[in-house]
């Protein structure tokens, strides 16, 4: 059931008789599930479908809206394990990580059902009595809605929920390496009673068939999220019919540690923020800038507790908390960087290699790297994958200065005990998210976006459901004189 499209209310799966592709299990490289591929009928039907519904679904009140939401939600919580599961055969990560994904998109559902109701209008006063403006709120019209692979439900879920709540339609398409926690989810939202039409999924590979998809006219407004490069791509077909887009993009996130910084904490949070689901994340940690004066006990701790992390398959193992990673290349990706390091003159302190217990699978010991500068890749560029740099620093003016090295600018992170001091840092780093003595630099309720490289546009709060929103400006005579 999971490996099945939709559109028009209609489950499309492999007996269909369209081509077929396999889906990966990363922690042993075999095929498990075939999935059917959309192609650009298929895609012409889903925006049919997603713009026939749209009228009756944005004319419902937000209310009426928030029901649907609000069923969803349970039944998203009700299936957690079972898509939790799905994730974790399709992208690797632990399964304890995968279910609690999905049951933060539940929390989703729920944040964004409320969250309609506070979509106000404005009155503004003229300059003459006679005149009032009202400043409305309208939805764009059927979405695009194209997702990466690393949170494959909640990155899904935050656009979902936010474009269903303003009264938007949809045409989801899932990344080619996690179609089925993707299916499983939506077919939560059908079960909640969503009016056909309302979403659609299509399965495919983006190069191909995110071209049909982005080019309608009909679509008016793309939510990507997704690497910088593919994102740019996007961004300029998106100009030819001035469709709206939000670019969640990637990035290469510094953290500082102060002189004044809690050791033991920082030294957590970078394992948690620069390893966990194995560096795969938008927001992973991958520069550490330290005070000359604590580099060296900082990497002795950061060390002690990268070693302990568990890695393995969390479907036959206990207890693991990294997986494999979700496929070959980004393994290969981060193997070069290392290189590519250490033939500059970089010091490997801990990982470098695969585990010795693994036969198969895409895993990899998490990394630490010292006497590092900005000349290595891994320093540069996006590594999406368990590695991190670590460079001593004298001032606070050139951590700042190395911080903000890199054309991306999603988060920043900051260990610091002194006030003045991170007050600097949060006024100087160049980046939409600045998490300060903590590894979590998102939240529901709050924008989360990138500056310069890292996108253009929010998710999360109220930021994320305006997205989805137009403005009507009305001028009206209110008096006769
Ligand atoms: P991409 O390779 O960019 O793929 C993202 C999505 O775009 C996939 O569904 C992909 O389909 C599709 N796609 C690829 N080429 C396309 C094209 N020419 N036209 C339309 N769609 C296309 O990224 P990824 O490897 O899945 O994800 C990792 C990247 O996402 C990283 O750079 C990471 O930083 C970024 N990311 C950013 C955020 C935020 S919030 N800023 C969050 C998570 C991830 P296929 O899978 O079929 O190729």
């Amino acid at each position: 059931m999971s490996n099945m499209m939709l559109i028009n209310g209609k489950w499309i799966g492999l007996s269909e008789g369209k081509p077929s592709t396999g889906v990966i299990n990363p922690a042993t490289e075999e095929v498990f599930k075939h999935i059917p591929q959309a192609d650009a009928d298929d895609i012409k039907l889903a925006v049919d479908a997603a713009s026939d519904a749209f009228k009756p679904w944005s004319s419902l009140s937000y209310a009426q809206r928030g029901e649907y939401l609000k069923k969803a939600a349970s039944i998203v919580y009700e299936r957690s394990n079972e898509i939790g599961r799905l994730m974790t055969m399709e992208m690797g990560k632990p399964l304890a990580e995968a279910v609690g994904e999905v049951e933060k998109a539940s929390k989703a559902l729920l944040y964004y059902a409320e969250e309609g109701e506070r979509v106000y209008g404005r009155i503004i006063s003229d300059q003459s009595r006679s005149f009032q403006s009202h400043v409305s709120y309208y939805p764009v019209g059927p979405v695009a809605a194209i997702i990466p692979w690393n949170y494959p439900i909640e990155l899904l879920a935050w656009k979902a929920c936010a474009a269903l709540t303003a009264g938007c339609t949809m045409v989801i398409k899932p990344a080619s390496i996690t179609p089925l926690s993707s299916s499983a989810f939506c077919r939560c939202l059908t079960d909640a009673g969503l009016p056909d039409g309302v979403i659609n999924l299509v399965f495919g590979s983006g190069s191909v068939i995110g071209k049909y998809l982005i080019s309608d006219k009909r679509i008016k407004k793309v939510a990507f999220t997704g690497s910088t490069e593919v994102g740019k791509k996007i961004v300029q077909q998106c100009a030819v019919n001035m469709t709206k887009y939000s670019a969640e993009l990637g990035g290469h996130c510094p953290m500082i540690v102060g002189q004044s910084a809690d050791i033991d904490t920082a030294a957590s949070d970078a394992a948690r923020r620069s390893f966990r689901n194995m560096g795969q994340i938008c927001i992973a940690i991958n520069r550490i800038y330290v005070h000359s004066s604590i580099h060296d006990s900082f990497v002795e701790k950061l060390k002690v507790k990268t070693e302990e992390l568990v890695i393995g398959d969390s479907l036959k193992t206990e207890g693991v908390n990294l997986g494999p990673m979700a496929d070959k290349n980004g393994l290969l990706k981060i193997k070069d960087q290392i290189k590519d390091a250490l033939s500059k003159g970089a010091v490997c302190v801990t990982g470098g290699s695969a585990p010795e217990n693994q036969a198969k699978g895409f895993f990899f010991k998490p990394t630490i790297l010292t006497n590092v500068n900005h000349n290595m890749l891994l320093m540069k560029e996006e590594s999406f994958g368990p590695i991190v740099g670590i460079m001593p620093f004298d001032t606070t003016e050139e951590a700042v200065e190395l911080a903000n090295d890199t054309n991306y600018g999603l988060a920043a992170y900051v260990q610091s005990n002194d006030y003045y001091e991170t007050e600097y840092f949060i006024e100087n780093l160049s980046a939409g998210n600045i998490a300060v003595n903590n590894p979590d630099a998102g939240v529901m309720n709050a924008p989360y976006g990138g500056w310069n490289d890292s996108g253009d546009g929010y998710e999360h709060g109220p930021e994320g459901l305006f997205g989805y929103l137009k403005i009507k400006h009305i001028r009206k005579r209110i008096r006769k004189s």
